[in-house]
């Protein structure tokens, strides 16, 4: 099959709806499923990504304008302005794409996901992949899908395991896409079904070890008004999903503090379910968020320091 596209290059976020929307470019532009024309990456890392010089047409999906600097999204504009064809994307200031980028080039919206606004504005979108990207980008409102199950599940997978690379992270979201684009032209995806299969299987050991976990957490009994877990994971342990352990966690606990190894070094993670804790105020850091926050040094030394700060709440 000869590809009419294969000088367009597509970059989509590395969530489940960026790359559905991703899948939904290929098909209805005829797009090449290669590392050359997908890239997936982060609202905050357009700048670090490379694009080859014979690439002369640009397609964004599910990129926001970079939060915390924006000039930083704009740079990006004003470097391949003639080859972006079009930016899709749905966040909050995608009025700043409009007017960087001009109205023609943009489709953006309030709407629950990439897929949907493309599927508004013309595109062919096959209701199961819409499905799935209103279940994964949210989930409050679009109940989860076989499909959406099936490949975040994967895509959990490559994130959270430990020592895992954006190849393999590459690798993933390019099996996903295929196998979206080849069931849906009607070719044989069994190859691509069996790699998410894999990856979906290491998802489930995942949580089997993040359920292990939590039953780990000990309470730290401090002199404070709150209460306060604690767990240590050992190097070389399975990998957790450690969203899934504070959520868990905050069933007892107010405080939750993880100590854990990331490769050699030791790192110390402290959570909150509670509004009224300022994390980044109480261990006096300059940026991060008021309910998470990641302290890096021995972990003995820290797990000190942090009692001493904690019992200062009384
Ligand atoms: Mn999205």
């Amino acid at each position: 099959m000869k590809f009419k596209n294969s000088n367009s290059c597509i970059i989509a976020h590395g969530d489940l709806d960026g790359i559905i929307s991703a899948a939904v470019l290929v098909i209805n532009l005829n797009i090449p499923v290669t590392k050359r024309n997908i890239i997936y990456t982060q609202p905050f890392e357009l700048d670090k990504i490379i694009i080859s010089d014979w690439i002369k047409k640009i397609y964004v999906t599910d990129i926001a304008v970079n939060n915390r600097e924006p000039e930083m999204t704009k740079r990006f504009i004003d470097m391949y302005r003639e080859e972006i064809v079009l930016w899709i994307d749905h966040h909050i200031g995608y009025s700043l794409l409009e007017e960087w980028l001009g109205e023609d080039k943009v489709i953006a919206g309030d709407s629950p996901s990439c897929p949907q606004l493309m599927k508004d504005n013309g595109f062919i979108v096959p209701e199961e992949w819409l499905a799935a990207a209103n279940a994964a980008d949210r989930p409050t409102d679009y109940p989860e899908t076989d499909l959406s199950r099936f490949l975040n599940k994967a895509l959990k997978a490559v994130i959270l395991k430990n020592g895992s690379n954006e190849i393999e992270k590459y690798f993933v979201m390019e099996n996903i896409v295929l196998y979206l684009v080849k069931s849906y032209r009607g070719k044989d995806a069994s190859m691509e079904k069996q790699v998410i299969e894999r990856y979906g299987k290491m998802y489930d050991e995942f949580m089997k070890n993040t359920e292990e976990a939590v039953k780990r957490i000990k309470d730290l009994e401090l002199k404070c008004k709150y209460k306060v877990g604690y767990l240590r994971l050992e190097k070389g342990e399975g990998s957790i999903d450690l969203t899934r352990l504070f959520i868990e966690a905050y069933k007892i606990y107010d405080i939750v503090i993880v100590q854990r190894y990331n490769i050699e070094e030791e790192v110390t993670i402290i959570s909150t379910k509670l509004k009224e804790i300022d994390l980044v105020k109480l261990f006096d850091l300059v940026s991060g968020a008021s309910f998470r926050v990641t302290l890096k040094g021995s972990h003995k030394e820290i797990l000190e320091i942090i009692k001493e700060r904690l019992e200062r709440l009384r």
